[in-house]
């Protein structure tokens, strides 16, 4: 027997006004309005109202939410589900919901201010006519297949007959949201105003609809877009380049996308009603993967960190955290450049760079300058909104201006005592107040703060590179740090659009102490006779963006080398260096940057292994270990040490540590982090297996106590 449906949410109150329903939903007690079964019980019956009102002519429909229309489906209701039917039936539901809406006698217009994902889009594509607000925060998408499901509100149907299947794959396949500029532009908003008037022209729009008024659409995309999507042959040309594409960004690792391919072209083969059937079932299936639920860990994860600023709570004692308005950046290098520019771009503040000389300064602000040109290119922002943050950037070869900064990140060479020399000049330059912040990446911040007057406001920030495209931000506070000068470089890292976790005052801090004897191992293999694209590619297929040697070359050798060497010294043998790697900084074999690494390049672009390296190395590849064994060489080496690392409190969770390691070098999303992917494998196969490696290959995989622990307790990082 079916469950009985749930009471109705208060969520949908509705008023007449002149003959228009004005209705607006506003989800009790919730940040933002998302759709769960309470709620479509009530949609249903308010709808069902309207229709017996026949003083009702037509609907307008708006959130009450200031800055959210729908956010979708319920995530945690749909996580809940334990039976691929169940959730094929919910899904059903909702498109039997969004069918009586589409299909509702009288017409429907939406007036669409905030973010409007997931269903919430589903639901606006199924009502007649569509207004949205030209602001910042409105933006529409279908973000389903980032939580490894697929949209399963009809949104598979009804979005590719709205704007063409080229252009709703490109959504679907990628879990894309759109600024509602663009989505004006792709169709899939019928019109686009300023949000002082989104409400009006939307009743107006309700008004004419309702005297027989009908909203006309033209094709978009004119005889090329006809060409692909307006036929079956073009068509098919569209699914097979989709298709491709799909398979080469997934690796075959991510089930959702591919579905949601399946579940558009199905429906556009056999008709509407098949389509979403067809996107029902996959919808069941997806949603009890494991690959989804990892993903949704993540979603709230990464939601519960938005709101962590690594303080004490409640309030901590003084000083308050500051909201920055002018920020300072000592050295106008690629990193001071990339923290100059993104902060401009995303968080809008007066920046004011220094450099010794002007040159640099000079070519340091153009750099930031590019960040912003980019985004114009790409129609982020305007061209008066570019102009405007133009204008935020200045910088000179002294501090002048740095008085009216609240916060300053140096980003010079990394040496203690030029860092300590900045933070000196830095403290004459500023006010009390000022926070000073290093983007160093190996040098104890403790350390760096022993030249400081003010000690308190000392901090780490470190960025990685190219700071405007990693999402991640290491906050590293010293033990002298106060709780408000954490929570200020936290919020100005999220502000500059990053994913901020805060961590401990250790050699390498999270990212580094990770990544490093993975890279070490990286090395060793190479001296064993492995190839260096075997290497790669084994990785890749476990599921990283790019294999470590290649990342090697991202990074930069000397760089590389350089955390290496620290590392080593702060935690001995297990960090020894692989010998492997110590010819190519002589050899100015740097990487991309320089032109040349283990790769080849050529005008930039990335070529094949340049076979010369291996003369380097002084082995030629000879298959070495058996593949199976080298991915869990490289794993289990960086697993280990993750244990270990947590063992010592360098972050703060396991969350924070996932986190870190999915955005701070791509970790496999869909195996949820190193530490998730330990529990998954239990501590006890991966110490029984640490300790065969290290009867083979040296001490330096002995399982460490955190893992021994949790093998002899059964115990794991989550609960
Ligand atoms: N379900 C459940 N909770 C949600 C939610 C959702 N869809 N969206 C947000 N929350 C919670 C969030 O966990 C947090 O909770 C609070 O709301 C505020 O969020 C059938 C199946 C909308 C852009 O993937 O991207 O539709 O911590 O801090 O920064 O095809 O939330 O306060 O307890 O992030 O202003 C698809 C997910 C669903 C959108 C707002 N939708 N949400 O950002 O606030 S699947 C999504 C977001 C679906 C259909 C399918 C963002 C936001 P708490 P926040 P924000």
């Amino acid at each position: 027997m079916a469950p009985p449906p749930p009471p109705p949410a208060a969520a949908l109150t509705w008023e007449l006004a002149d003959g228009i329903a004005v209705v607006t939903f506003d989800l009790a007690g919730e940040p933002v309005n998302k759709i769960s079964r309470a709620v479509k019980q009530d949609v249903l019956a308010t709808f069902e109202a309207l229709e017996r009102d026949a003083a009702v002519q037509a609907v307008a429909f708006f959130s009450g939410k200031p800055e959210n229309f729908i956010a979708g489906a319920d995530i945690e209701e749909f996580v809940a589900l334990t039976s691929a039917a169940e959730a094929e039936r919910l899904s059903a539901d909702g498109q039997d919901l969004l069918e009586r809406v589409a299909r509702f006698p009288k017409p429907v217009a939406v007036g669409i201010h905030g973010a409007c994902l997931g269903g919430g889009l589903e639901f606006a594509l199924a009502c007649r006519y569509r207004v949205a607000s030209d602001h910042p925060k409105t933006q529409l998408g279908l973000p389903e297949v980032q939580l490894g499901i697929l949209p399963g509100a009809s949104g598979c149907q009804r979005l590719p007959r709205l704007i063409g299947a080229r252009a709703a794959l490109d959504i679907i396949l990628a879990g894309k949201v759109e600024p509602a500029r663009k989505a004006f532009r792709l169709g899939i908003v019928d019109e686009l105003v300023h949000p002082a008037i989104l409400k009006d022209v939307t009743l107006a729009a309700a008004r004419r609809m309702a005297g027989g008024w009908r909203p006309k659409r033209k094709r978009r995309g004119g005889l090329g877009g006809w060409l692909l999507d307006g036929n079956p042959l073009g068509r098919r040309l569209v699914f097979r380049a989709a298709r491709k594409q799909v398979l080469e960004q997934t690796g075959g690792h991510y089930p959702a996308p591919l579905a949601a391919l399946d579940a558009v072209e199905y429906g556009l083969k056999h008709g509407f009603q098949a389509g979403l059937k067809r996107e029902a079932q996959l919808f069941g299936q997806l949603a009890v993967t494991d690959v989804s639920r990892k993903l949704v860990q993540i979603f709230f994860a990464t939601t519960a960190l938005k709101k962590d600023f690594g303080m004490a709570n409640p309030a901590p004692p003084p000083p308050a955290p500051v909201d920055v308005r002018r920020l300072g950046v000592v050295g106008a290098g690629f990193m001071g450049s990339g923290i100059a520019g993104t902060a401009v771009a995303q968080a809008g503040v007066d920046v004011r760079m220094k450099d010794a000389d002007l040159p640099r300064v000079a070519k340091g602000l153009a750099a930031a300058r590019e960040i912003l040109d980019d985004r114009l290119k790409r129609r982020r922002i305007t061209r008066f909104e570019h102009a405007r943050l133009v204008a935020l950037l200045s910088g000179g070869d002294g501090y002048a201006g740095f008085g009216r900064a609240e916060l300053v990140i140096e980003a010079v060479f990394e040496d203690l005592t030029v860092k300590q020399q900045v933070l000196k000049e830095v403290e004459g330059a500023t006010r009390d107040t000022a926070v000073f912040a290093s983007n160093t990446s190996t040098i104890p911040i403790a350390r760096i703060a022993e030249a400081a007057n003010r000690p308190e406001r000392v901090i780490g920030m470190h960025f990685f590179s190219p700071v405007a495209r990693m999402p991640l931000l290491e906050v590293i506070p010293s033990e002298r740090t106060a709780p408000g000068v954490i929570g200020t470089a936290v919020a100005f890292g999220r502000r500059m659009g990053k994913t901020a976790i805060v961590v401990k005052d250790s050699p390498g801090f999270w990212i580094n102490r990770i990544l490093t004897p993975y890279m070490n191992e990286a090395g060793h293999l190479l001296s064993a006779g492995v190839a260096i694209d075997d290497i790669d590619h084994l990785m890749v297929g476990f599921g990283f963006p790019v294999g470590p040697i290649t990342l090697l070359d991202e990074v930069g050798m000397d760089v590389a080398e350089k955390v290496a060497g620290v590392m080593y010294e702060a935690f001995g043998e297990r960090f020894t260096p692989s010998p492997a790697f110590a010819g190519m900084v002589k050899a100015g074999r740097l990487g991309r940057k320089a032109g040349k690494g283990f790769y080849t390049y050529v005008r930039g672009k990335k070529g094949g292994v340049d076979q010369a390296v291996y003369e380097l190395i002084g082995v030629q590849p000879n298959g070495g270990p058996r593949p199976a064994e080298i991915i869990q060489r490289l794993v289990l080496v960086m697993l280990n040490e993750a244990a270990r690392a947590v063992g010592e409190g360098v972050v703060r969770t396991p969350r924070d540590g996932d986190i870190g390691a999915i955005f701070g070098f791509g970790f496999p999303p869909f195996r949820g982090g190193p530490l998730r992917h330990a529990d998954d494998l239990g501590a006890a196969r991966i110490a029984g297996e640490l300790e065969r490696l290290a009867e083979r290959y040296g001490a330096r995989f002995a399982p460490c106590e955190v893992l021994q622990e949790q093998a002899r307790a059964n115990r794991k990082f989550y609960p």
